[in-house]
């Protein structure tokens, strides 16, 4: 008998990234116009910048530009987080790093789900930024009671879906058939859906809450509320928004533009006003999703991270209020305290860094140093950065803020729980900083192993 072979998990998040994509295209027209803008402008950017567009190429990130995206849901309860990392785990995409927003005033705590290595990486790297919105902040007796009823009564997920999943576990994979219906099925889970569940009043009891809790609590599902493609050039994109009738948030959050990128820097055109059927048939709107792009640069290490911290801490004190031509400009000048040099970055432990040989290295092995400075020197090893991959919490917050009518609760603050937000989950959340530290140490072994000629991948 021959064995079931089954299909890639990253085939599978390559399709599903795909299929939502175009779910959200023809769901927001605006996100279809969003795509076609940021490809303009990459294409723009890579035609204007050679040195750009082979470095991409050369580190596998050319292909993925195209298909590169993340999304965010927030959804209401344990089971259904918990149901939802097992979704996520057929597309081989696993709860990396925690985020507490109610930091910013959000009610909610979240994780991204993403692929971890490289070759997955590469390959497609589509991340769903989940949060999980905490009841247990909300101070009304009442509603927090309403609330856990009303989630008690639904299913996000299809039967078909969790037949699946169940088959994915026991299986251990999905045949190629199996993984187009799962995908089919999945989708279903992150539809927007024009009928609420509840009645007008008592959506606006929770709206009055938090806009947040009325989005999670009243609807079927956790419909995917924005979808987010990766720009070369985010200032550009933010420039020609309004043309394309697209109303952006005021300032792009993250880091300043820099000669070498780093982080993530992110902006969004706001949240749509889109009518909605109440139970009762009364009629009447929700605002919920929108268009976001980001930029991507290289990952920090905790020192440079803890440099990042503060020098955002600093800037956005200087920069409230301001638009986005002068905070850029104050931010600017505020991070021109962290070295613009990868070099200098290198040299100083602030940034991580994949390395390999060169093609002289390649042919050199045998009786090379050992030592990887030297190896560099001699132009035997080459180091690049390594691409953010996560999220930030400030910029997140900014996000969701501009999306929920700058809405903010104090009371909310202080509240990060990390144990409680992984007990919902059923497993814990892989360390961002870990996994970038360990592909750093992996590269620098496998090349100081093959310079001495053992036989390891190059
Ligand atoms: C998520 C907002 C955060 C990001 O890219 O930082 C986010 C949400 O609004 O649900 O998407
Ligand atoms: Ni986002």
């Amino acid at each position: 008998m021959t064995p079931i072979s089954f299909l890639s998990t990253d085939v599978i998040r390559d399709r599903f990234s795909k299929a939502m994509s175009d779910m959200y295209k023809a769901e927001v027209p605006q996100y279809g116009a969003l795509l076609e803008l940021v490809e303009r402008v990459n294409q723009e950017t890579l035609n204007q910048q050679p040195d750009l567009h082979r470095r991409l190429k050369s580190q596998d990130e050319l292909a993925r530009l195209s298909v590169e995206r993340h999304g965010a849901i927030r959804v209401g309860t344990a089971n259904e987080l918990s149901m939802l990392r097992r979704l996520f785990a057929v597309m081989g995409m696993y709860p990396v790093g925690y985020y507490d927003l109610s930091e910013a005033g959000v009610p909610v705590h979240s994780t991204a789900f993403r692929p971890i290595d490289d070759e997955a990486l590469a390959c497609n790297p589509f991340r769903v930024f989940t949060s999980l919105l905490r009841l247990e902040l909300i101070e009304s007796e009442t509603l927090r009671q309403r609330s856990e009823e009303i989630l008690a009564k639904r299913d996000i997920f299809t039967s078909r879906v969790r037949e699946l999943i169940e088959r994915h576990e026991s299986e251990g994979g999905l045949t190629n058939k199996e993984a187009d219906q799962f995908v089919k099925e999945a989708l279903e889970t992150f539809r927007w859906h024009q009928d609420a569940t509840v009645d007008l009043e008592t959506y606006h009891a929770l709206h009055d809450e938090h806009r947040l809790i009325a989005d999670v609590v009243c609807f079927r599902g956790p419909h995917i509320n924005h979808l987010t493609p990766r720009t070369l050039d985010i200032d550009e994109v933010q420039r020609r928004m309004p043309d394309m009738g697209m109303n952006p948030k005021v300032v792009i959050e993250g880091p300043p533009h820099r000669e070498c990128p780093i982080l993530l820097r992110q902006t969004s055109f706001k949240a749509l006003e889109e009518s909605i059927r109440f139970a009762g048939n009364a009629k009447g709107t929700h605002t919920a999703r929108f268009g976001e792009i980001e930029q991507r640069g290289m990952a920090l290490t905790p020192r440079g991270r803890e440099l990042y911290d503060q020098l955002l801490r600093e800037g956005r004190k200087q920069a409230a209020e301001l638009d986005n031509e002068a905070y850029q400009a104050v931010m600017n000048k505020v991070f021109m305290a962290l070295p613009d040099c990868e070099e200098t970055m290198r040299h100083e432990g602030l940034a991580y860094f994949h390395y390999c040989l060169t093609e002289a290295g390649q042919t050199a092995k045998g009786n090379a140093s050992n030592d990887l400075e030297v190896l560099i020197e001699q132009g035997l090893v080459e180091a690049h950065p390594i691409t953010y991959e996560d999220f930030l919490p400030v910029s997140a917050a900014g996000i969701f803020r501009s999306n929920l009518g700058g809405e903010q609760n104090e009371a909310y603050e202080g509240n990060a729980n990390r144990g409680s937000f992984e007990e919902a989950l059923g497993s814990q959340v892989t360390d961002e900083l870990s996994l970038y530290a360990e592909r750093e140490r992996a590269s620098k072994a496998n090349v100081l192993s093959s310079v001495k000629g053992d036989t390891v991948k190059a």
